[in-house]
Protein backbone atom coordinates (compact mmCIF):
# COMPACT_ATOMS: atom_id res chain seq x y z
CA UNK A 1 0.00 0.00 0.00
CA UNK A 2 1.28 3.48 -0.86
CA UNK A 3 1.89 5.89 1.96
CA UNK A 4 -1.27 7.61 3.06
CA UNK A 5 -3.52 5.21 1.12
CA UNK A 6 -6.11 3.31 3.01
CA UNK A 7 -7.87 0.03 2.36
CA UNK A 8 -11.23 0.01 0.63
CA UNK A 9 -12.97 -0.87 3.87
CA UNK A 10 -11.21 1.86 5.75
CA UNK A 11 -11.80 4.39 3.00
CA UNK A 12 -15.42 4.48 4.15
CA UNK A 13 -14.06 5.82 7.39
CA UNK A 14 -11.72 8.29 5.75
CA UNK A 15 -12.21 11.70 7.24
CA UNK A 16 -13.28 10.21 10.53
CA UNK A 17 -9.63 10.13 11.45
CA UNK A 18 -9.95 13.82 12.11
CA UNK A 19 -13.59 13.85 13.15
CA UNK A 20 -15.50 12.12 15.89
CA UNK A 21 -16.90 8.80 14.77
CA UNK A 22 -20.48 7.97 15.68
CA UNK A 23 -20.88 5.37 18.38
CA UNK A 24 -21.67 1.89 17.18
CA UNK A 25 -22.31 0.44 20.61
CA UNK A 26 -20.47 -2.64 21.81
CA UNK A 27 -19.25 -5.35 19.52
CA UNK A 28 -18.36 -8.76 20.86
CA UNK A 29 -14.96 -7.50 21.84
CA UNK A 30 -16.05 -3.96 22.54
CA UNK A 31 -16.49 -2.32 25.88
CA UNK A 32 -19.73 -2.65 27.70
CA UNK A 33 -19.81 1.00 28.60
CA UNK A 34 -19.48 -0.10 32.19
CA UNK A 35 -16.40 -0.27 34.27
CA UNK A 36 -16.28 -4.01 34.75
CA UNK A 37 -12.66 -4.24 33.66
CA UNK A 38 -11.60 -0.99 35.19
CA UNK A 39 -13.16 -1.97 38.49
CA UNK A 40 -12.80 -4.97 40.71
CA UNK A 41 -16.18 -6.34 39.75
CA UNK A 42 -14.71 -9.52 38.28
CA UNK A 43 -16.58 -11.06 35.37
CA UNK A 44 -19.35 -8.43 35.61
CA UNK A 45 -21.53 -8.71 32.55
CA UNK A 46 -18.75 -9.62 30.12
CA UNK A 47 -19.57 -12.35 27.61
CA UNK A 48 -17.99 -15.65 28.78
CA UNK A 49 -15.53 -15.77 25.86
CA UNK A 50 -14.25 -12.27 26.68
CA UNK A 51 -14.03 -13.02 30.42
CA UNK A 52 -12.04 -16.13 29.57
CA UNK A 53 -9.53 -13.94 27.72
CA UNK A 54 -9.19 -11.27 30.40
CA UNK A 55 -9.61 -13.08 33.69
CA UNK A 56 -5.92 -13.99 34.04
CA UNK A 57 -4.52 -10.91 32.27
CA UNK A 58 -3.23 -8.40 34.82
CA UNK A 59 -3.62 -5.42 32.49
CA UNK A 60 -7.03 -6.23 30.98
CA UNK A 61 -8.66 -6.99 34.34
CA UNK A 62 -8.09 -4.86 37.44
CA UNK A 63 -9.29 -7.76 39.54
CA UNK A 64 -6.71 -10.08 37.93
CA UNK A 65 -3.81 -7.73 38.66
CA UNK A 66 -3.98 -8.61 42.34
CA UNK A 67 -3.16 -12.24 41.49
CA UNK A 68 -1.38 -12.45 38.14
CA UNK A 69 1.88 -11.17 36.73
CA UNK A 70 3.18 -10.24 33.31
CA UNK A 71 6.63 -10.20 31.85
CA UNK A 72 8.13 -8.25 28.99
CA UNK A 73 11.11 -9.28 26.89
CA UNK A 74 13.14 -6.51 25.29
CA UNK A 75 13.61 -7.93 21.80
CA UNK A 76 12.49 -4.93 19.73
CA UNK A 77 15.06 -2.10 19.71
CA UNK A 78 14.12 -0.13 16.56
CA UNK A 79 11.31 2.38 16.19
CA UNK A 80 9.61 3.88 13.15
CA UNK A 81 8.30 7.10 14.69
CA UNK A 82 9.49 9.76 17.11
CA UNK A 83 7.38 10.81 20.09
CA UNK A 84 8.23 13.99 21.96
CA UNK A 85 7.99 12.11 25.25
CA UNK A 86 10.59 9.54 24.24
CA UNK A 87 14.35 9.51 24.33
CA UNK A 88 15.64 6.53 22.36
CA UNK A 89 18.17 5.77 25.06
CA UNK A 90 15.23 4.91 27.29
CA UNK A 91 12.36 2.42 27.28
CA UNK A 92 9.40 2.99 25.02
CA UNK A 93 7.13 5.39 26.86
CA UNK A 94 4.18 3.64 25.19
CA UNK A 95 4.38 0.84 27.67
CA UNK A 96 7.18 1.69 30.01
CA UNK A 97 8.40 4.42 32.18
CA UNK A 98 11.66 6.04 31.18
CA UNK A 99 14.49 3.77 32.25
CA UNK A 100 17.17 1.99 30.32
CA UNK A 101 16.55 -1.62 29.39
CA UNK A 102 19.06 -3.75 31.22
CA UNK A 103 19.60 -6.25 28.40
CA UNK A 104 18.38 -6.67 24.85
CA UNK A 105 17.62 -10.25 23.96
CA UNK A 106 17.54 -12.45 20.88
CA UNK A 107 14.31 -14.42 20.33
CA UNK A 108 16.10 -17.57 21.57
CA UNK A 109 17.28 -15.87 24.76
CA UNK A 110 13.87 -14.31 25.25
CA UNK A 111 12.03 -17.63 24.94
CA UNK A 112 14.37 -19.25 27.46
CA UNK A 113 13.85 -16.33 29.83
CA UNK A 114 10.07 -16.72 29.55
CA UNK A 115 10.25 -20.41 30.44
CA UNK A 116 12.64 -19.69 33.32
CA UNK A 117 10.33 -17.04 34.76
CA UNK A 118 7.23 -19.20 34.23
CA UNK A 119 8.85 -22.07 36.09
CA UNK A 120 9.69 -19.86 39.10
CA UNK A 121 6.69 -17.51 39.11
CA UNK A 122 3.44 -19.44 38.53
CA UNK A 123 1.56 -16.12 38.73
CA UNK A 124 3.12 -15.11 35.38
CA UNK A 125 0.38 -15.64 32.81
CA UNK A 126 1.21 -13.10 30.09
CA UNK A 127 4.20 -12.44 27.87
CA UNK A 128 4.13 -8.92 26.44
CA UNK A 129 6.45 -7.44 23.85
CA UNK A 130 6.48 -3.70 24.31
CA UNK A 131 9.81 -2.34 23.26
CA UNK A 132 12.20 -0.81 23.93
CA UNK A 133 11.29 0.40 20.40
CA UNK A 134 8.19 -0.69 18.50
CA UNK A 135 7.56 -4.46 18.26
CA UNK A 136 6.15 -4.17 14.74
CA UNK A 137 9.18 -2.21 13.54
CA UNK A 138 11.06 -5.42 14.50
CA UNK A 139 8.58 -8.03 13.23
CA UNK A 140 10.95 -10.98 12.83
CA UNK A 141 12.29 -10.67 16.36
CA UNK A 142 8.82 -10.14 17.79
CA UNK A 143 7.08 -13.00 15.99
CA UNK A 144 10.16 -15.23 16.32
CA UNK A 145 9.83 -14.88 20.09
CA UNK A 146 6.08 -15.46 20.11
CA UNK A 147 6.45 -18.57 17.96
CA UNK A 148 8.98 -20.14 20.32
CA UNK A 149 6.97 -19.35 23.43
CA UNK A 150 3.67 -20.54 21.99
CA UNK A 151 5.19 -23.90 21.06
CA UNK A 152 6.88 -24.42 24.43
CA UNK A 153 4.26 -22.99 26.79
CA UNK A 154 0.82 -22.66 25.20
CA UNK A 155 -0.81 -21.62 28.51
CA UNK A 156 1.01 -18.26 28.39
CA UNK A 157 -1.05 -15.48 26.81
CA UNK A 158 0.74 -13.45 24.15
CA UNK A 159 0.41 -9.70 24.19
CA UNK A 160 1.75 -6.93 22.00
CA UNK A 161 1.98 -3.16 22.29
CA UNK A 162 2.55 -0.95 19.26
CA UNK A 163 2.42 2.63 18.07
CA UNK A 164 0.24 1.28 15.24
CA UNK A 165 2.10 2.64 12.20
CA UNK A 166 2.95 -0.81 10.84
CA UNK A 167 -0.08 -2.53 12.37
CA UNK A 168 -2.35 -3.00 9.32
CA UNK A 169 0.46 -4.94 7.60
CA UNK A 170 0.70 -7.43 10.45
CA UNK A 171 -2.85 -8.21 11.55
CA UNK A 172 -2.95 -11.56 9.73
CA UNK A 173 0.34 -12.60 11.33
CA UNK A 174 -0.86 -11.47 14.76
CA UNK A 175 -3.88 -13.74 14.38
CA UNK A 176 -1.82 -16.65 13.05
CA UNK A 177 0.56 -16.42 15.99
CA UNK A 178 -2.36 -16.52 18.46
CA UNK A 179 -1.62 -13.09 19.91
CA UNK A 180 -5.02 -12.26 21.34
CA UNK A 181 -4.29 -9.00 23.16
CA UNK A 182 -2.97 -5.94 21.33
CA UNK A 183 -2.39 -2.45 22.69
CA UNK A 184 -2.18 0.57 20.38
CA UNK A 185 -0.96 3.89 21.70
CA UNK A 186 -3.29 6.53 20.26
CA UNK A 187 -2.70 10.04 21.54
CA UNK A 188 -4.75 11.94 18.96
CA UNK A 189 -7.08 11.68 16.00
CA UNK A 190 -6.50 15.29 14.93
CA UNK A 191 -3.28 15.91 12.94
CA UNK A 192 -3.04 19.45 14.38
CA UNK A 193 -2.73 17.89 17.82
CA UNK A 194 -0.53 15.09 16.51
CA UNK A 195 2.00 17.51 15.00
CA UNK A 196 2.73 18.73 18.54
CA UNK A 197 3.44 15.19 19.74
CA UNK A 198 5.20 13.52 16.78
CA UNK A 199 7.98 15.35 14.92
CA UNK A 200 8.25 12.60 12.30
CA UNK A 201 7.25 9.10 11.22
CA UNK A 202 9.16 6.82 8.86
CA UNK A 203 6.99 4.77 6.53
CA UNK A 204 7.93 2.72 3.44
CA UNK A 205 11.37 4.32 3.06
CA UNK A 206 10.08 7.85 3.45
CA UNK A 207 10.13 10.32 6.32
CA UNK A 208 6.99 12.38 6.98
CA UNK A 209 6.88 15.41 9.25
CA UNK A 210 4.33 17.77 10.78
CA UNK A 211 0.63 17.25 10.11
CA UNK A 212 1.33 14.81 7.25
CA UNK A 213 3.14 12.53 9.69
CA UNK A 214 0.36 12.75 12.27
CA UNK A 215 -2.39 12.17 9.69
CA UNK A 216 -0.66 9.10 8.30
CA UNK A 217 -0.06 7.71 11.79
CA UNK A 218 -3.65 8.32 12.89
CA UNK A 219 -5.10 6.67 9.78
CA UNK A 220 -2.90 3.63 10.19
CA UNK A 221 -3.68 3.33 13.92
CA UNK A 222 -7.45 3.46 13.41
CA UNK A 223 -7.30 1.13 10.43
CA UNK A 224 -5.26 -1.37 12.46
CA UNK A 225 -7.66 -1.12 15.39
CA UNK A 226 -10.64 -1.85 13.15
CA UNK A 227 -8.92 -4.80 11.51
CA UNK A 228 -7.96 -6.30 14.86
CA UNK A 229 -11.40 -6.02 16.42
CA UNK A 230 -12.95 -7.52 13.31
CA UNK A 231 -10.51 -10.41 13.64
CA UNK A 232 -11.75 -10.98 17.21
CA UNK A 233 -8.54 -9.77 18.89
CA UNK A 234 -9.00 -7.88 22.13
CA UNK A 235 -7.64 -4.33 21.83
CA UNK A 236 -6.62 -1.86 24.44
CA UNK A 237 -5.81 1.73 23.57
CA UNK A 238 -3.18 3.57 25.58
CA UNK A 239 -3.16 7.37 25.53
CA UNK A 240 -0.61 9.62 27.17
CA UNK A 241 -2.31 12.63 28.79
CA UNK A 242 -0.31 15.75 27.94
CA UNK A 243 -1.85 18.83 29.61
CA UNK A 244 -2.43 21.70 27.21
CA UNK A 245 -1.82 19.50 24.16
CA UNK A 246 -4.22 16.56 24.08
CA UNK A 247 -6.01 16.51 27.46
CA UNK A 248 -9.40 17.78 26.25
CA UNK A 249 -8.94 16.01 22.91
CA UNK A 250 -8.65 12.57 24.54
CA UNK A 251 -12.43 12.55 25.07
CA UNK A 252 -12.76 12.57 21.26
CA UNK A 253 -10.09 9.87 20.99
CA UNK A 254 -12.07 7.80 23.48
CA UNK A 255 -15.23 8.03 21.37
CA UNK A 256 -13.35 7.22 18.16
CA UNK A 257 -11.66 4.10 19.55
CA UNK A 258 -14.79 2.83 21.24
CA UNK A 259 -16.70 3.13 17.98
CA UNK A 260 -14.05 0.94 16.36
CA UNK A 261 -14.40 -1.81 18.94
CA UNK A 262 -11.60 -1.09 21.45
CA UNK A 263 -12.20 -3.07 24.63
CA UNK A 264 -10.34 -0.91 27.13
CA UNK A 265 -8.90 2.63 27.26
CA UNK A 266 -5.84 3.34 29.38
CA UNK A 267 -5.19 7.06 29.85
CA UNK A 268 -1.74 7.42 31.42
CA UNK A 269 -0.04 10.52 32.80
CA UNK A 270 2.83 12.02 30.83
CA UNK A 271 6.11 11.23 32.55
CA UNK A 272 8.36 14.13 31.77
CA UNK A 273 11.45 15.22 33.63
CA UNK A 274 14.43 17.16 32.23
CA UNK A 275 16.83 14.34 33.14
CA UNK A 276 15.04 11.99 30.72
CA UNK A 277 16.30 14.19 27.88
CA UNK A 278 13.02 14.14 25.97
CA UNK A 279 11.65 17.08 23.97
CA UNK A 280 8.84 17.48 26.49
CA UNK A 281 11.17 17.01 29.45
CA UNK A 282 13.57 19.68 28.20
CA UNK A 283 10.81 22.12 27.25
CA UNK A 284 9.24 21.95 30.70
CA UNK A 285 6.00 20.29 29.54
CA UNK A 286 4.32 19.15 32.74
CA UNK A 287 2.37 15.98 33.39
CA UNK A 288 -1.14 16.00 34.89
CA UNK A 289 -1.91 16.06 38.61
CA UNK A 290 -3.67 13.07 40.16
CA UNK A 291 -7.02 14.85 40.16
CA UNK A 292 -6.67 16.05 36.55
CA UNK A 293 -5.98 12.47 35.46
CA UNK A 294 -8.90 11.09 37.46
CA UNK A 295 -11.28 13.76 36.12
CA UNK A 296 -10.44 12.83 32.53
CA UNK A 297 -10.73 9.11 33.23
CA UNK A 298 -14.09 9.70 34.92
CA UNK A 299 -15.28 11.74 31.92
CA UNK A 300 -14.43 8.90 29.54
CA UNK A 301 -15.78 6.12 31.75
CA UNK A 302 -19.36 6.47 30.56
CA UNK A 303 -18.08 5.64 27.09
CA UNK A 304 -16.12 2.46 27.76
CA UNK A 305 -14.04 0.44 30.22
CA UNK A 306 -11.18 2.48 31.61
CA UNK A 307 -7.92 0.97 32.81
CA UNK A 308 -6.70 2.75 35.93
CA UNK A 309 -4.14 0.29 37.26
CA UNK A 310 -1.40 0.73 34.62
CA UNK A 311 2.10 1.01 36.11
CA UNK A 312 3.77 2.31 32.92
CA UNK A 313 6.18 -0.55 33.28
CA UNK A 314 9.57 -1.13 31.73
CA UNK A 315 10.05 -2.97 28.45
CA UNK A 316 11.80 -5.74 30.43
CA UNK A 317 9.56 -5.76 33.52
CA UNK A 318 8.87 -9.05 35.32
CA UNK A 319 6.33 -9.68 38.07
CA UNK A 320 3.06 -8.36 39.41
CA UNK A 321 2.23 -4.88 38.12
CA UNK A 322 3.95 -2.51 40.51
CA UNK A 323 6.82 -4.85 41.32
CA UNK A 324 9.82 -5.57 39.16
CA UNK A 325 11.67 -8.84 39.58
CA UNK A 326 13.67 -8.40 36.38
CA UNK A 327 16.99 -8.27 38.25
CA UNK A 328 16.43 -11.90 39.37
CA UNK A 329 16.40 -13.09 35.75
CA UNK A 330 19.55 -11.84 34.07
CA UNK A 331 20.77 -13.69 30.98
CA UNK A 332 23.76 -14.92 32.94
CA UNK A 333 21.58 -16.40 35.66
CA UNK A 334 19.11 -17.90 33.22
CA UNK A 335 21.88 -19.65 31.33
CA UNK A 336 22.98 -21.37 34.52
CA UNK A 337 19.42 -22.27 35.58
CA UNK A 338 17.86 -25.66 35.20
CA UNK A 339 14.56 -24.67 33.64
CA UNK A 340 11.71 -27.01 34.48
CA UNK A 341 8.46 -25.87 33.02
CA UNK A 342 5.76 -27.40 35.19
CA UNK A 343 2.31 -26.89 33.63
CA UNK A 344 0.65 -28.75 36.52
CA UNK A 345 2.10 -26.40 39.15
CA UNK A 346 0.93 -23.41 37.12
CA UNK A 347 -2.59 -24.82 36.77
CA UNK A 348 -2.69 -25.49 40.53
CA UNK A 349 -1.89 -21.83 41.16
CA UNK A 350 -4.69 -20.71 38.84
CA UNK A 351 -7.11 -23.07 40.63
CA UNK A 352 -6.12 -21.60 43.99
CA UNK A 353 -6.77 -18.09 42.65
CA UNK A 354 -10.29 -19.10 41.63
CA UNK A 355 -10.98 -20.27 45.20
CA UNK A 356 -9.56 -17.02 46.60
CA UNK A 357 -11.55 -14.96 44.11
CA UNK A 358 -14.82 -16.57 45.17
CA UNK A 359 -14.05 -15.99 48.85
CA UNK A 360 -13.12 -12.37 48.20
CA UNK A 361 -16.26 -11.72 46.14
CA UNK A 362 -18.51 -13.32 48.76
CA UNK A 363 -16.92 -11.27 51.56
CA UNK A 364 -17.34 -8.06 49.53
CA UNK A 365 -21.01 -8.77 48.76
CA UNK A 366 -21.68 -9.52 52.41
CA UNK A 367 -20.02 -6.29 53.54
CA UNK A 368 -21.85 -4.27 50.88
CA UNK A 369 -25.17 -5.29 52.45
CA UNK A 370 -24.21 -3.19 55.47
CA UNK A 371 -24.38 -0.06 53.29
CA UNK A 372 -27.87 -0.88 52.05
CA UNK A 373 -29.67 1.73 54.21
CA UNK A 374 -27.16 4.54 53.52
CA UNK A 375 -28.14 7.37 51.18
CA UNK A 376 -25.16 9.70 51.60
CA UNK A 377 -23.66 11.34 48.50
CA UNK A 378 -20.30 11.69 50.23
CA UNK A 379 -17.44 10.12 48.30
CA UNK A 380 -13.98 9.76 49.81
CA UNK A 381 -10.65 8.38 48.61
CA UNK A 382 -8.71 5.78 50.59
CA UNK A 383 -5.07 4.77 50.08
CA UNK A 384 -4.20 1.10 50.63
CA UNK A 385 -0.81 -0.55 51.17
CA UNK A 386 -0.82 -3.97 49.51
CA UNK A 387 1.67 -6.40 48.05
CA UNK A 388 -0.92 -8.45 46.18
CA UNK A 389 -3.67 -10.99 46.71
CA UNK A 390 -6.29 -8.23 47.11
CA UNK A 391 -5.40 -7.78 50.79
CA UNK A 392 -4.24 -4.99 53.09
CA UNK A 393 -0.94 -6.74 53.64
CA UNK A 394 1.91 -4.24 53.30
CA UNK A 395 3.64 -2.23 56.04
CA UNK A 396 3.45 1.53 55.58
CA UNK A 397 7.22 1.86 55.60
CA UNK A 398 7.73 -0.86 52.98
CA UNK A 399 5.16 0.41 50.47
CA UNK A 400 6.53 1.42 47.07
CA UNK A 401 3.06 2.46 45.99
CA UNK A 402 -0.44 2.91 47.40
CA UNK A 403 -3.61 1.76 45.66
CA UNK A 404 -6.40 4.32 45.67
CA UNK A 405 -10.08 3.42 46.14
CA UNK A 406 -13.02 5.75 45.77
CA UNK A 407 -15.69 4.98 48.36
CA UNK A 408 -19.38 5.62 47.94
CA UNK A 409 -22.56 3.88 48.99
CA UNK A 410 -22.11 1.74 45.86
CA UNK A 411 -18.95 0.25 47.41
CA UNK A 412 -15.22 0.42 46.74
CA UNK A 413 -13.99 1.36 43.28
CA UNK A 414 -10.33 1.14 42.30
CA UNK A 415 -9.34 4.51 40.79
CA UNK A 416 -5.55 4.44 40.60
CA UNK A 417 -2.26 4.02 42.36
CA UNK A 418 0.49 6.35 43.53
CA UNK A 419 4.15 5.47 43.41
CA UNK A 420 6.27 6.66 46.33
CA UNK A 421 9.81 6.43 47.63
CA UNK A 422 10.26 3.89 50.38
CA UNK A 423 9.67 5.53 53.75
CA UNK A 424 11.59 2.93 55.72
CA UNK A 425 15.24 2.63 54.64
CA UNK A 426 17.41 0.18 56.56
CA UNK A 427 15.10 0.23 59.58
CA UNK A 428 14.84 4.03 59.84
CA UNK A 429 12.13 6.37 58.60
CA UNK A 430 13.16 9.02 56.04
CA UNK A 431 11.53 12.40 56.64
CA UNK A 432 11.82 13.48 53.01
CA UNK A 433 10.23 10.24 51.85
CA UNK A 434 7.37 10.71 54.31
CA UNK A 435 6.70 14.18 52.91
CA UNK A 436 6.63 12.60 49.42
CA UNK A 437 4.14 9.94 50.54
CA UNK A 438 1.87 12.60 52.03
CA UNK A 439 2.00 14.61 48.78
CA UNK A 440 1.15 11.45 46.80
CA UNK A 441 -1.93 10.55 48.88
CA UNK A 442 -2.92 14.06 49.93
CA UNK A 443 -6.39 13.65 48.40
CA UNK A 444 -7.14 10.62 50.62
CA UNK A 445 -9.01 10.65 53.93
CA UNK A 446 -7.20 7.59 55.32
CA UNK A 447 -4.49 5.05 54.55
CA UNK A 448 -5.09 1.35 55.29
CA UNK A 449 -1.91 -0.54 56.17
CA UNK A 450 -0.84 -3.83 57.75
CA UNK A 451 1.42 -2.01 60.22
CA UNK A 452 2.72 1.49 60.86
CA UNK A 453 5.07 3.14 63.35
CA UNK A 454 4.16 5.87 65.83
CA UNK A 455 6.14 8.62 64.08
CA UNK A 456 4.59 8.37 60.59
CA UNK A 457 1.17 7.89 62.24
CA UNK A 458 1.53 11.25 63.92
CA UNK A 459 2.70 13.04 60.76
CA UNK A 460 -0.13 11.55 58.71
CA UNK A 461 -2.68 12.70 61.28
CA UNK A 462 -1.23 16.22 61.18
CA UNK A 463 -1.73 16.15 57.38
CA UNK A 464 -5.37 15.13 57.86
CA UNK A 465 -4.86 11.51 56.69
CA UNK A 466 -6.04 8.86 59.15
CA UNK A 467 -3.60 5.91 59.51
CA UNK A 468 -5.61 2.67 59.89
CA UNK A 469 -4.04 -0.68 60.79
CA UNK A 470 -7.10 -2.42 62.24
CA UNK A 471 -7.79 -4.22 58.92
CA UNK A 472 -4.34 -5.81 58.66
CA UNK A 473 -4.40 -8.80 56.24
CA UNK A 474 -8.11 -8.35 55.50
CA UNK A 475 -9.55 -8.12 51.97
CA UNK A 476 -9.12 -4.61 50.60
CA UNK A 477 -12.68 -3.95 49.46
CA UNK A 478 -14.30 -5.49 52.54
CA UNK A 479 -12.01 -3.44 54.81
CA UNK A 480 -12.57 -0.25 52.80
CA UNK A 481 -16.37 -0.63 52.94
CA UNK A 482 -16.20 -1.23 56.68
CA UNK A 483 -14.03 1.89 57.16
CA UNK A 484 -16.38 3.95 54.96
CA UNK A 485 -19.45 2.84 56.90
CA UNK A 486 -17.77 3.94 60.14
CA UNK A 487 -16.72 7.21 58.48
CA UNK A 488 -20.32 8.01 57.53
CA UNK A 489 -21.43 7.25 61.08
CA UNK A 490 -18.77 9.58 62.47
CA UNK A 491 -19.83 12.27 59.99
CA UNK A 492 -23.41 12.00 61.18
CA UNK A 493 -22.36 12.20 64.83
CA UNK A 494 -20.04 15.14 64.14
CA UNK A 495 -16.97 13.16 65.26
CA UNK A 496 -15.28 14.01 61.93
CA UNK A 497 -15.68 17.15 59.82
CA UNK A 498 -16.72 16.98 56.17
CA UNK A 499 -13.62 18.58 54.65
CA UNK A 500 -12.75 18.34 50.95
CA UNK A 501 -9.20 17.11 50.41
CA UNK A 502 -6.70 18.80 48.09
CA UNK A 503 -4.96 17.51 44.96
CA UNK A 504 -2.12 14.97 44.91
CA UNK A 505 1.12 14.67 43.02
CA UNK A 506 1.90 11.95 40.47
CA UNK A 507 5.47 10.91 40.99
CA UNK A 508 7.73 11.52 38.00
CA UNK A 509 10.09 8.71 37.07
CA UNK A 510 10.51 5.18 38.19
CA UNK A 511 10.86 3.74 41.62
CA UNK A 512 14.55 3.25 42.28
CA UNK A 513 15.26 -0.10 43.89
CA UNK A 514 17.51 0.34 46.92
CA UNK A 515 20.89 -1.04 45.96
CA UNK A 516 19.97 -1.50 42.28
CA UNK A 517 22.90 -1.28 39.93
CA UNK A 518 23.20 2.03 38.08
CA UNK A 519 21.10 2.10 34.95
CA UNK A 520 18.43 -0.27 36.25
CA UNK A 521 15.92 2.44 36.77
CA UNK A 522 15.43 5.98 35.61
FE1 LIG B 1 2.69 -5.78 28.71
FE2 LIG B 1 1.07 -3.99 27.86
FE3 LIG B 1 0.56 -6.52 27.37
FE4 LIG B 1 0.29 -5.54 29.79
S1 LIG B 1 1.89 -3.94 30.17
S2 LIG B 1 2.27 -5.40 26.58
S3 LIG B 1 -0.89 -4.95 28.02
S4 LIG B 1 1.36 -7.42 29.22
FE5 LIG B 1 0.06 -3.21 31.46
FE6 LIG B 1 2.44 -2.28 31.88
FE7 LIG B 1 0.42 -0.61 31.73
FE8 LIG B 1 1.25 -1.83 29.63
S5 LIG B 1 0.73 -2.15 33.29
S6 LIG B 1 2.43 -0.39 30.79
S7 LIG B 1 -0.86 -1.62 30.26
FE1 LIG C 1 9.70 5.97 21.71
FE2 LIG C 1 7.82 4.13 21.70
FE3 LIG C 1 7.32 6.57 20.65
FE4 LIG C 1 8.94 4.83 19.42
S1 LIG C 1 6.73 4.57 19.79
S2 LIG C 1 9.35 7.00 19.76
S3 LIG C 1 10.02 3.83 21.12
S4 LIG C 1 7.71 6.09 22.80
Amino acid sequence: MEPGRVSERFSKLKGLAIAVAPHKGCGSSGGSGKSSCGSSAGSGDLPPDVWEKVKNHPCYSEEAHHHYARMHVAVAPACNIQCNYCNRKYDCANESRPGVVSERLTPEQAARKVLAVASEIPQMTVLGIAGPGDPLANPDKTFGTFDRVFKAAPDIKLCLSTNGLALPDHVARIKDFKVDHVTITINMIDPEVGARIYPWVFFRHKRYTGKDAAKLLSERQLEGLEMLTQAGILCKVNSVMIPGINDDHLVEVNKAVKSRGAFLHNIMPLISAPEHGTVFGLSGQRGPTAQELKALQDKCEGEMNMMRHCRQCRADAVGLLGEDRGAEFTTERIESMEVQYDAGKRQAYRDSVEVERSARRAAREQELLTLAGENSNRKILLAVATKGGGKVNEHFGHAKEFQIYEMSTAGAKFVGHRRVDLYCQGGYGEEDALAGVIRAINDCVAVLVAKIGACPKEELRKAGIEPIDQYAYGYIETSAISYYRGYLERLKSGAVADVERGDAVIRQGAFVEVGAPAGQAA
